[in-house]
């Protein structure tokens, strides 16, 4: 790892530690930083940390590169004469407030849309701002990462339980039985499962003799640690999970025990799978179904037992029917909300849990994109509608944008558009970001966040989705230069500037927010007073642990600086559901519509060649190529494929092939692998460096392509618009 001193030995008299949650993946572990003066020159895991106990991967390791990426902006940017060039934070701020008013005063709240990306839900600015900022704009142009990503989680949840956050988390830590879809934590770290040391969770799993089983039409590293490995067809667990359903059924399996009471719709639900037997199912999925009947006798024969889907069978044709079931097989075989199965968590800045019975139910489609028509989903519409919503003329087009730590221009459909439409459409655009890239590089007004050893932290969201209740904050690490801003008072200060309050102080909108929760939650208005953090973030943290189910206190946090244990999750499903009728409805109309979908996909032709994406543990996303240390030799933009198809298709290893499907076509080095199996390439996505105007220089040297320009944008989950990213067709030729 170049550029970094192991921390052993880098003692000066200059040198210091300190301790710093990391923000680089869901995992959260603990870090202990080293540092020299204002400079991160070492991290390693903290073991004293109540969570992660030492953990850390390389791309925790890398920290202090990353932080002093010299490419990193250092001031904000302003678009003066067609160039961005550096300004004043004032002057910044004053024509974001001059020019987005007068856009909403003409054309209504729509036309100002917002983006918000992944490390939103890893820095405090992002958890605490973004719905402030919402609330001031008034706009239904809200596009997020979640819609290439978990929204079908959160559309299953909306109708299952009646809360779209209520997600429940495999019990990693007590389960005897683990079935793993489409996901590959032993690269990823984990995901709406916060796990740090997934890797030696899932070690001590088949350690105490558990079992776990992978379905992944890829031979990962996950795959090859698991007792069984099912190289699924891309794009068909919907089928695999509805046949295990109807084993269950089939088989008098089920066993929901104490949920009965609780659940409305197992009759329906068993009519419903009646279809999807395993013989019925097997071709589509290219899994035997004798396998298939063995897999759900495993599932239930298990004292404990959790399914857990993510990526791979979420950014899916049928990734909405996946979720469910997912849920639907922890339901009949009685795991759900018990130990050992799939939990759901309760943070300690989680609202204190209402007493149980009906609540106000999940709807889905209140409004519908102007375009395409697309419902809404939690308040969304689809990332992938986001162009054509800015290029299409009409009434309601989208003319200024807002993009918080998003790079849609990359982990979206069809970028090549995108890119179009934000340079030629756009009467205005502000980015918060660190870097000038794919995105940000339109802006009119960049502003950015210091580097993460200059913020506090707090997980608002991953302590929601923790295999065990704790709680932890780190200050910042290294005090802010002056000149730069914390990424808090960006948010606060770019809410005063829309909506017509630009020049207040920023602890406006924290005293803002305080006062609001404090009426909500019918506390005591004095409460407000006794708050003792620093900083407005710091007093919106305390209120939020005060009004908590543990009677915490920000000064309690601080003084536990590895993190307080608050114990194993526990079964609360009483607290948890919202639905209408105040039980699980297991099958939601939503769901029974879509279902005749999936019975049509038993009788369709596969396509002879689909492409899957991947992730390696040295990058995130697309935004961490420009880190030296992380970058090169295995972690390259290179097309995986099965000996059997690179031999029919005349592609040796190094070669360079053509990828092509309705969106684009692509070339990138062919790598010959069997870690694919035959009918399936791999393309992984965040690449593809290489538009003028991007500064991030060591990713430009090895750019990459754009996976996602194979796509068009229309390819979506109905009820989740979320956009298929994995299993659509491609065809394949050699660049001669
Ligand atoms: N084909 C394909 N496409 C995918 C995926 C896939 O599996 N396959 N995965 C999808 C998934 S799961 C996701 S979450 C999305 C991600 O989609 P995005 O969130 O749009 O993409 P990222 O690459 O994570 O971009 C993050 C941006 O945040 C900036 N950033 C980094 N740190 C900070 C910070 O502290 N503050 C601020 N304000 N900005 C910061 C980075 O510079 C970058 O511009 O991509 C999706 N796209
Ligand atoms: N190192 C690293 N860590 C990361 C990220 C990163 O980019 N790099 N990104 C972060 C983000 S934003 C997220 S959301 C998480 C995601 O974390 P995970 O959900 O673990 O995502 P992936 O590693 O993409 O794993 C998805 C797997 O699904 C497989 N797959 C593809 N199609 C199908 C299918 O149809 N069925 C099945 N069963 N499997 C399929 C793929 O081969 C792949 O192995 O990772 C986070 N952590
Ligand atoms: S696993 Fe995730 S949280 Fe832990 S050190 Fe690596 S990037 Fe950071
Ligand atoms: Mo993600």
């Amino acid at each position: 790892m170049s550029g970094q001193a192991p921390a052993a030995v880098s003692r000066t008299a200059d040198s210091r530690t300190a301790l710093r949650i990391c923000p680089l993946c869901e995992a959260t572990c603990g870090l202990t930083l080293t540092i020299e003066g204002t400079k991160v020159t070492g991290a390693r895991g903290d073991r004293e940390d109540i969570f992660s106990r030492g953990f850390i991967c390389p791309k925790g390791a890398s920290f202090g590169d990353l932080d002093a990426d010299p490419d990193r902006l250092t001031g904000p940017l302003v678009r003066k004469d067609g160039e961005l060039r550096e300004a004043s934070w004032s002057e910044a701020f004053d024509l974001v407030a001059a020019r987005i008013r007068p856009l909403i005063e003409e054309y209504g709240p729509n036309s100002v849309g917002v983006v918000l990306g992944n490390p939103n839900v890893h820095t405090m600015a992002g958890a605490l701002y973004p719905s402030v900022l919402l609330a001031a704009l008034r706009t239904r142009s809200l596009f997020t990462a979640s819609t290439v990503d978990q929204m079908p989680k959160h559309v299953s949840s909306g109708l299952l339980f009646g809360d779209p956050y209520a997600i429940p988390v495999p019990d990693l830590d007590r389960t005897d039985h683990l079935l793993l879809l489409g996901a590959n934590p032993l690269d990823s770290n984990g995901s709406l499962c916060t796990a740090p040391d997934f890797p030696g969770k899932l070690k001590a799993l088949r350690k105490r003799g558990g079992t776990l089983v992978v379905v992944d039409p890829r031979r990962t590293r996950t795959a090859k640690t698991a007792d069984r490995h099912i190289a699924i067809r891309p794009g068909t667990d919907a089928l695999l999970l509805a046949a295990l359903a109807q084993v269950l059924f089939e088989e008098k399996l089920t066993a929901p025990g104490v949920l009965e009471q609780h659940i409305e719709g197992l009759a329906e639900v068993r009519e419903a799978v009646r279809d999807f037997t395993p013989q019925a199912v097997a071709a589509a999925c290219d899994v035997p179904a004798d396998e298939i009947r063995g897999l759900a006798r495993g599932l239930a024969a298990a004292p404990t037992a959790a399914v857990y889907g993510r990526v791979g069978s979420s950014t899916v044709e049928f990734g909405t029917l996946a979720n469910w079931l997912v849920d639907v097989l922890n339901i009949l075989t009685g795991n759900l909300d018990r130990p050992g199965g799939a939990l759901f968590p309760l943070s300690a800045t989680a609202r204190t849990p209402r007493p149980a019975g009906p609540g106000k139910g999940f709807d889905l489609g209140r409004w519908h994109s102007r375009v395409s028509g697309h419902p809404e989903a939690k308040g969304e519409l689809p990332l992938a509608a986001l162009a054509e919503e800015i290029r299409t003329p009409g009434e309601g087009r989208v003319r200024a944008l807002i993009a918080i730590a998003a790079n849609p221009v990359l982990a979206a459909p069809d970028g090549d558009r995108l890119d179009r439409a934000l340079s030629e459409d756009l009467d205005f655009m502000v980015s918060i970001d660190p870097y000038l890239n794919e995105t940000s590089r339109h802006a009119d007004v960049v502003l950015p966040p210091p580097p993460p050893s200059r913020s506090a932290h707090f997980d608002f969201s991953f302590n929601t989705f923790a295999v065990h209740n704790q709680v932890r904050y780190t200050p910042a690490a290294v005090p802010l230069e002056d000149g730069r801003m914390d990424e808090s008072e960006i948010h606060a200060r770019l809410i005063l500037a829309v909506s017509g309050m630009h020049g207040a102080e920023p602890s406006a909108v924290d005293d803002m927010v305080i006062d609001s929760t404090l009426t909500k939650a019918g506390a005591p208005k004095e409460l407000a007073a006794e708050l003792t953090g620093r900083t407005g973030p710091e007093r919106r943290l305390d209120l939020m642990l005060r009004l908590g189910p543990y009677d915490l206190t920000l000064d309690r946090l601080k003084a536990a600086p590895h993190g307080i244990d608050l114990g194993p999750l526990k079964p609360r499903l009483g607290q948890i559901l919202k639905t209408r009728s105040g039980r699980i409805e297991l099958l939601p109309a939503p769901i029974a519509t879509d279902l005749p979908r999936l019975r049509r996909a038993l009788d369709e032709r596969p396509a002879s060649l689909v492409l899957v994406g991947r992730r390696h543990l040295r990058s995130n996303n697309s935004w961490m190529h420009n880190i030296a240390s992380l970058n090169g030799g295995s972690n390259r933009c290179t097309l995986q494929i099965h000996p059997d198809d690179a031999l029919r298709l005349g592609l040796a290893d190094g070669a360079s092939a053509r990828i092509s499907a309705e969106g684009g076509a692509v070339e990138a080095p062919v790598e010959v692998t069997d870690a694919v199996r035959a009918g399936v390439v791999s393309l992984p996505h965040g690449w593809g460096h290489d538009r003028p105007g991007v500064r991030m220089s060591v990713a430009a040297a090895t750019p990459g392509v754009n996976v996602n320009q194979l796509l068009d944008g229309s390819r979506l989950d109905p009820l989740s618009g979320t956009a298929v990213l994995n299993g659509f067709p491609v065809e394949i030729a050699p660049v001669v």
